[in-house]
Formats: structure tokens, sequence, C-alpha cells
């Protein structure tokens, strides 16, 4: 890398997902069969669907997007974290409660650091879902554990001042030369891999009988890339071929089923990592080889994002989903059940799901103005006057979320809902970040608004039904 040259935001975000994805095939070889999979699909894809394939973003994103997953301890921590991904122009964007969103024993709040910009997300979209231990939840941990933890997790150092002051100014100035900024990935890169120092073996089971994620977190002297998620256009293309190789992937593909109509928020699946070498203390004084088993692959495909109302629906269809599939004999298919709820209720093409608001889009200007003042959104788009381009999804669903930790647990730990959880929210979260979280929708809303806005200029009308919801 040149000396001379600053690089860009989104430049360092760039190489420093490339680097995570070096380290990470390292550590974990299966990613790279995934990797490589996910590109054999995508190439079908295109080939079988020419320009259309392109509608959810370009081949040159697509095959390059990734996100990643890392866990940390503490507000302390989770602040830290926030400094070092402002370096790379990502931001956090969501509140994600999975303590509620499983029933098995998933002690984190989380958020997902991304770029917030289009434009940025265009050139580079890395994203990596955080999650931060919830130590002094009371459903999981008694007040002798949360003391422990405190003090465990308070005495390490995950980051040094020096990634963390490089981060800094890289984030103030937009960028970093290029020996700083060299300095800056090999620093955050190095955080991010799998520590060789031993692991307290009492300590790391005691807090995985409560829960796994918590003996991932707060078990072990540093954090890790848990997981690094390739995007695919066929996500049931590439869990057929997966299985094709052997490699046992979870039941199902989590969130939307696979049917005629368009793409919406995202689709997801994952497989078990194999077991990884680790080195154990024992309470007699001897360090000796042990293995855990926490690490995953993870695949996802990417759709439309839904407005609140589309939220809504997609939330009830979920809803009916369930309960359907709790009448049904055994053996149904969840995804037969959700196929027959999708065609149901969702409207089947792309320029429904706009008109009738269920989803964002911006609008194009693709024909000359009509003779009148002014004119609704549907006569507009209907006479071919504005096309609706769709907005990607970005973000994470929940219930995915918990079903991912949950499916690569070996048990379901232990969980007091008697006790009273700690109240966590956006706004606590951003306190604890020290910095806004943004919401998602108020992203997605004002890029569609920043659209029409431009549009009813390009063609001085007005416009009657401009929908200005989440
Ligand atoms: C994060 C799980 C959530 C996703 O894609 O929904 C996630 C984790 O395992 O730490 O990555
Ligand atoms: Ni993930």
């Amino acid at each position: 890398m040149s000396t001379t040259t600053k690089l860009q935001l989104w430049e360092l975000r760039a190489e420093f997902a490339l680097r995570l994805a070096t380290l990470y095939g390292d550590e974990v070889p299966v990613y790279n069969t995934l990797v490589d999979v996910s590109r054999e699909v995508n190439e079908d894809f295109i080939k079988r669907n020419g320009q259309d394939a392109e509608r959810l973003g370009s081949v040159e994103r697509v095959t390059a997007e990734r996100h990643g997953a890392i866990r940390v301890g503490s507000p302390r921590e989770l602040g830290q974290v926030a400094r070092i991904f402002a370096a790379f122009g990502m931001h956090a964007v969501g509140f994600y409660d999975l303590r509620d969103a499983s029933k098995s024993s998933v002690p984190v709040v989380s958020t997902a650091f991304r770029p917030v910009d289009p434009q940025e997300l265009a050139k580079n979209p890395f994203r990596v879902f955080t999650s931060m231990l919830a130590h002094d939840d009371r459903r999981f941990f008694d007040k002798e554990t949360q003391h422990q933890l405190e003090s465990f997790i308070g005495a390490r150092t995950l980051f040094p001042d020096e990634l963390l002051a490089l981060a800094d100014k890289s984030a103030a100035e937009g960028g970093l030369d290029g020996h700083e900024a060299e300095r800056l990935l090999e620093l955050a890169t190095a955080s991010f891999k799998l520590s060789s120092e031993p692991v307290d073996h009492d300590w790391y089971f005691k807090l995985e009988a409560i829960s796994a994620v918590a003996a991932d977190i707060g078990g072990v002297p540093s954090t890790h890339i848990n997981h690094l998620t390739p995007r695919v256009l066929d996500i049931d293309d590439l869990y057929a071929r997966m299985e094709a190789r052997g490699i046992i992937m979870i039941d199902e593909i989590q969130g939307p089923p696979n049917w005629e109509g368009p793409d919406i928020l995202l689709r997801q699946t994952s497989f078990r990592a194999l077991a990884e070498e680790r080195v154990f203390r024992h309470s007699d004084g001897g360090i000796r080889p042990g293995s855990l088993r926490v690490r995953f692959g993870e695949v996802e495909q990417r759709g439309i994002a839904l407005t609140e109302k589309g939220r809504n629906l997609y939330d009830s269809m979920v809803a009916e989903v369930d309960t359907c599939l709790a009448a049904s004999p055994a053996g149904t298919s969840r995804a037969e059940i959700a196929q027959q709820v999708w065609r149901k209720h969702l409207p089947e093409t792309e320029q429904e799901l706009a008109l009738q608001d269920f989803a964002y889009f911006t609008y194009r200007v693709a024909g000359p103005a009509p003779r009148a003042e002014s004119a609704s959104l549907r006569e507009l788009v209907e006479a071919g006057v504005l096309v609706p381009e769709p907005i990607v999804y970005e973000d994470f669903l929940p219930r995915s979320a918990a079903g991912i930790f949950q499916s690569n647990l070996t048990d379901d730990g232990s969980r007091d809902d008697a006790q009273a959880g700690t109240p966590y929210d956006i706004d606590r979260l951003s306190e604890v970040l020290g910095r806004r979280i943004f919401d998602p929708n108020e992203l997605y809303s004002a890029q569609r608004s920043e659209s029409l806005a431009e549009a009813k200029r390009a063609l001085a009308i007005t416009i009657t039904d401009i929908p200005c919801n989440k």
C-alpha cells in the first residue's frame, strides 16, 4: 500500500472486510467453501436472469458483500467498538433485543454497524451485527455471577489505545494516510482474531451452563469474529448445493419463504462450524488442549425494505404461519404454509408493494410530465412516468438472529423468567454508545422522500399522495 495517498473511509471499510475474510477463512476453512459456492450460485443466477439479476444491487456489490458478527461484554467495550467502526464509516443502526426473541438463554442486546448513506452502501456495504452481554439481567445472572463477569470483563483489554486513537483520527478526518491506514487495519483485524491465550476452564463452563453465548463473550479474554456472511441471489440454490457437498445446514431457511412475488427483507440460513482447538487452564494449574464449537457459517439473501405498515403485515403473517403450523399434522413444512400465507396477503408485484405503501422504493423519472398540475403517485406510476426502484433491506431480523444464535447452541442454558429483566431500548443503548443509534426506517424513508421530491421538481407537478409514513 502506498504511504502517500489518503484512503477514504469506504476504501478502509472494503479493505477491513477483505482482511477479516482472509482471517476468518484461515480460522474456519469451511467459510472458504461457502464463499466459493456463493460465487457459483450468483454467477448462475446472473446467467439465468440477466439484467434483472441486478435489481437489488450490482453484481460487484453483491459479490463483495459480507456481514460479520461480534459480541462484547460491557458498555465500555461497546463504546470502543463504536469508535473503531466509525473509522470505517460504519454507524450504529437499529436495536435488537434478543433476550425476548428467543426461548433459550441469549442474554444480549444488539445493534448493527453499517454505512448509512446510499452512496456509501453502494461502494461497500460491510456491516457488523454487534451484541453486548446484558450482564446485569437477573433473569440470567445472579448477583455473584454478575460481579464476577464485571470484574473479568473489566480487567481485559480488547482494543489497544493505539487502535482507538487511530480510529478517532480516521473518523474525524474522513480517512487516513497510507502508513496510518495500514496500522489501523492491522490492529483492527488483529482485535477480532481468535485468541490462543488459555481459557479458564471452570469459569467458562460455569457460564456455559447459564448460556453458551455468555461463555463465548465473558468466558474468554478477547473477542473474535463469530461469523462472516456472504450474500447470495438465490439462497434455496445455495442450500441445496451445500447439502450436496455434505455440509449439514440448519433445518430451514429463516425469514420469508421462497415464493413467486418480490423478495422482501432478509432470508438466512447457517451451519455449525467444526470444533476448534482451544487451550484450557484447569483448577489443578494444568494447561491442556480442548475444543469449543462456537463459530459457524451463515449465508443470506436480501430483499426489499418494508415500511412500518409492511413490517406489521410481515409480523402478522409470521404469526399466522406459526398458528397454522401448530394446527397442522406433524411433518408439515413451514415453507409450504408460509407460501400460502404470503400469497393470501402480500401483493405479488413490486409496483403494488410500492403503491400500497408496504415497502420502500425510490422513483425514477422515465417519461414526460403529464399535462396537469397534479397527479397521484398511482397515476404517475401506472402511466410509466415514474418507475419504482426497490430499496434493499440493509438490516437484520430479530427472530432470525435469535434463531441463528439458538440453532448453534448445544443446549438451552438456564433462565429465570420470574425475575425482572434490565430494561434496554434504542435510547438506552444510544446512551451506552455515547452516540445516537439510527432508526433504520428513518433512513429508508428519507431516501424515498428525497427521490420523490426530486421527481416532483423534475416533472414540475404536485404529487397528491406522497407517502410520508416510516
Ligand atoms: C449474531 C447473530 C445475528 C444475524 O445474521 O442475524 C446475526 C451472533 O451470533 O453473534 O448475525
Ligand atoms: Ni449473521
